[in-house]
């Protein structure tokens, strides 16, 4: 009897002891690494917000496995990204980093990915370059070039014929600048003068007065996600649209985050970008309800497309390699084409890099609210960067 019971104990014990080994073993695990304070947080809320409003529509299992995000708090510093990534492929053995709300921050990574052959989802950042650092990143953003050759392409067209270019003075801020001035030069425009502004805590007032002073028809702007309402401000504050001078940009700047708050000085800016809100179609829609609805009515911006894109990209590389990981993730992430909130969007397989339309849009009131308002559409754009 005792004897007996005991060995009964002991097969329970062994028992169980399989049972949550073979849960652990169980898991997909997804490093979501964002800014989620500092001057970047929007980016991070977004992103953040998105992915488990994917994993509320999606089910948390996938492949067969139970799907565990973990979210952590960059800071927005390359060093501290690229720590975290560190730990969580050791400590973790995540099958998928993903986020990347700065270029920095995905550049100071991308080596980590490449030694530990972890696939690499950049949900944000948007310099051309940056498939290039590691063949696991797979992006699933959007580029600078992409964005800033349709806009080249339009000026001319719309009585616009001398710019001047205002751009963060970072990686996406610099592909902003050159692909759009290359591209307006070829189609007989003129670039009179390029500015640079700090990243970090952007003094705008010198630069805006010296394009007072330049003239031109338009000012070209490309400022990161959450800096486009400050520079508004200011473009407003001294007087430059009563001057005559058109304020262009990638969409960036009338990010959708806060689009709304910038009033009456946004009313009008023709920007292009890859998503808006507005984007009419029946899924956008439901994703901009689904997404207001889980987060206070906050309206999602390109961000929050870019980490649910993503979320949709790694759940479908997971059900394709029943929770794989390595090379065998990576692979199932090429190639992938399917509609996003934004339209239709491929996964170029060579380049790794997002394939998607870009829209040229006005902001314009609907409903007493200020939305970017598609009104011309440019098909499958790759990514300039990389043609050549
Ligand atoms: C980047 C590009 C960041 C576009 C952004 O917002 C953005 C980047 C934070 O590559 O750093 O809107």
């Amino acid at each position: 009897m005792q004897k007996r019971y005991f060995l009964s104990a002991l097969m329970v014990g062994l028992l169980s002891a399989y049972a949550s080994n073979a849960l652990a073993q169980e898991k997909f695990k997804i490093g979501l690494i964002l800014p989620m304070t500092g001057p970047f947080a929007s980016t991070g809320k977004q992103i953040e917000a998105a992915a488990r409003l994917y994993m509320a529509q999606n089910g948390d299992t996938v492949g067969g496995k139970k799907v565990e995000l973990i979210v952590k708090d960059d800071t927005s510093a390359p060093d501290v990204t690229k720590r975290i990534a560190q730990e969580l492929v050791v400590n973790e053995k995540v099958n998928v980093l993903a986020g990347f709300g700065l270029t920095p921050l995905a550049l100071a990574t991308a080596p980590i990915a490449t030694q530990s052959k972890t696939p690499m989802v950049v949900m944000a950042a948007a310099t051309s370059s940056i498939t290039q650092a590691s063949p696991y990143v797979v992006r699933t953003s959007f580029t600078l070039p992409q964005a800033a050759v349709a806009m080249a392409d339009w000026v001319p067209n719309n009585g616009i014929k001398k710019v001047v270019t205002l751009v963060s003075d970072y990686g996406p801020g610099i592909d902003a600048e050159k692909f759009f001035k290359d591209r307006l030069l070829f189609n007989g425009g003129q670039v009179l003068e390029t500015l640079r502004v700090p990243l970090r805590n952007p003094d705008f007032a010198p630069f805006l007065q010296k394009v007072r002073d330049l003239k031109p028809d338009a000012l070209f702007v490309f400022v990161p996600s959450g800096a486009g309402a400050a520079l508004m401000k200011q473009f407003a504050e001294r007087g430059m649209d009563k001057a005559g001078i058109k304020l262009i940009g990638t969409g960036d700047i009338t990010d959708d985050d806060i689009l709304n708050g910038m009033g009456d000085v946004a009313n009008g800016v023709v920007t292009s970008h890859h998503y808006s809100a507005s984007h009419n179609s029946p899924l956008n829609k439901k994703f901009v309800a689904a997404f207001e609805k889980a987060n206070a009515g906050l309206r999602p911006n390109f961000m929050a497309v870019g980490g649910y894109d993503g979320m949709r990209v790694i759940y479908e590389a997971a059900r394709a390699t029943k929770g794989g990981s390595g090379d065998a993730l990576l692979t199932a992430m090429k190639g992938q084409l399917f509609e996003s909130p934004r339209g239709p969007m491929f996964i170029d397989a060579q380049t790794r890099d997002v394939v998607h339309n870009i829209y040229i849009r006005r902001v314009e009131k609907v409903g007493g609210q200020l939305y970017n308002q598609e009104f011309d559409t440019l098909k499958d754009v790759k990514d300039p960067g990389k043609s050549k």
